[in-house]
């Protein structure tokens, strides 16, 4: 069961959202900002519980340490918890309130980078300490909450010493200290019994080719994945592991780019069997691909893990990671994933940051509620789209060439291009094509999304 469980004992920490209501679900016609008005958790669909089928996750580095700032400005969101100070202490009470936070949104899962939770210390040593003096914070408040680790990741791009990326990076030490930073990030991730461990590059690539050993890098890149791999196994950790493809952003191109060039990295260094894709709308974006291709092409290969969910903005080529709004795009994506048998491990990571502008705690609720509810809504239309059957039924038709006669053999290797000749030197020509019927097929699409 994904859904949170009752709440067991009070927060050790003072209560700092007190004057918010439990957020719980009230239905289409509710006017109350502070209630779902989609999301039923306990509600089925298809058999299962909405709270089953979205995994719904809220990330740690956004929600609980996004300050606001951009290229241009300074914060500005100092959180009422916080002391400004990057004290072991100030990290220890932050994750209390993070968990108080997540109790009132009622999400089962979240998500974090080690560096999220705590601050480095003067060396890798200090740094593991204060790294475990916040496990033990968080692994207590799972524990009083029923709140689930979905997957935890390592962050190996903020910090100076990765100028030239971890894995990939010029300086062995960087990939050194890279490796100790994931040996450790895998540790705590399996000690709150993770879900899953996730490696998003954004370091993994180049500014400019003219300093750079390309294939000395992505054979390096992939030696780092089989050792992750290998430790993997030496702790018995059973998480899953994924890989998230972003094009670019620090960097002007990043390795795994978008889930092509990620499955083909992986087939090539032989370690498709262990690793999925967290794909992120944002990202799929900047790939000029839609999250709907991406999805398709990871899911193909057997490789859909999970779901970074945000949106950009059309108007601006960043990586804007806005809390996803469109029903449209959530209903395609409930579609595709639901098409492909759903998340195991996976779920509806909220990877998305609210506005500079949107300062106050408040407005983190509204976030999240509003992403909630529109993937609420995109799985009920994805479900209405499957139970109507009409989209599915005109692929099927659309192929059935493919079903009999010529396409059969074409398929089963029965004929070669010998025999594909002698068959149309006979026929003459093909048989007629009929229409795809895009516009007709949109128009379907809308009926469901009301
Ligand atoms: C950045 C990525 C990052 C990963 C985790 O663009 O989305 O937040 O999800 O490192
Ligand atoms: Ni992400
Ligand atoms: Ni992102």
């Amino acid at each position: 069961m994904a859904t949170i469980k009752k709440k067991r004992t009070a927060s050790a920490a003072k209560e700092y959202f007190s004057k918010i209501p439990q957020i719980s679900y009230e239905g289409p016609t509710s006017k109350n900002p502070w209630a779902f008005k989609w999301y039923n958790p306990e509600e089925l669909v298809e058999g299962k519980t909405m709270a089953e089928h979205l995994r719904f996750s809220v990330v740690y580095w956004h929600t609980f340490r996004g300050t606001g700032g951009d290229q241009f400005g300074m914060g500005t969101m100092l959180r009422p918890w916080d002391d400004g100070t990057e004290s072991v202490e100030n990290a220890q009470k932050r994750m209390r309130i993070a968990f108080q936070f997540m109790e009132k949104l009622g999400n089962p899962f979240w998500a974090f980078h080690d560096r999220d939770i705590a601050p480095e210390g003067s060396n890798l040593r200090q740094t593991n300490k204060n790294l475990d003096a916040v496990v033990k914070v968080a692994k207590e408040e799972m524990k009083r909450t029923g709140i689930k680790l979905l997957w935890g990741t390592s962050n190996l791009f903020g910090n100076p010493r990765y100028m030239h990326g971890a894995a990939t990076s010029c300086n062995a030490d960087a990939f050194a200290f890279a490796a100790a930073q994931v040996k450790k990030g895998m540790e705590v991730t399996h000690e709150l019994g993770g879900g899953g461990f996730t490696f998003w590059g954004g370091r993994e690539g180049y500014t400019t080719l003219l300093n750079t050993d390309l294939k000395r890098e992505l054979d390096h890149l992939a030696k780092f994945f089989k050792m992750a791999v290998e430790y993997k196994k030496e702790i018995g950790f059973k998480g899953q592991f994924y890989i998230e493809p972003k094009p670019k952003e620090p960097t002007k191109h990043q390795y795994d780019s978008d889930a092509a060039a990620c499955l083909n990295f992986l087939r090539q260094n032989g370690l498709l069997k262990d690793f999925k894709l967290n794909l992120e709308t944002n990202h799929a974006m900047l790939a000029g691909h839609t999250m709907h291709h991406e999805m398709e092409t990871a899911a193909s290969a057997g490789a859909l893990g999970s779901l970074d969910a945000n949106t950009g903005d059309p108007m601006l080529g960043w990586d804007t990671d806005q809390f996803p709004t469109s029903i449209y795009e959530t209903s395609l994506i409930m579609y595709t994933l639901m098409k492909y048998g759903g998340f195991t491990t996976g779920g509806v990571n909220f990877d998305a940051k609210v506005r500079r502008e949107s300062f106050t705690p408040e407005d983190l609720f509204f976030a999240h509620i509003g992403g909630m509810d529109a993937f609420a809504r995109g799985l009920k239309i994805a479900a209405a789209m499957r139970a109507d059957g009409r989209l599915v039924e005109f692929v099927k038709d659309r192929y059935s060439s493919w079903d009999s006669g010529i396409g059969a053999d074409i398929e089963k290797g029965k004929v070669g291009f010998k025999e594909l000749s002698e068959y149309m030197l006979k026929k003459g020509n093909i048989a007629p094509n009929s229409s795809g019927r895009q516009e007709f097929l949109e128009n379907m699409i809308n009926e469901y999304i009301m």
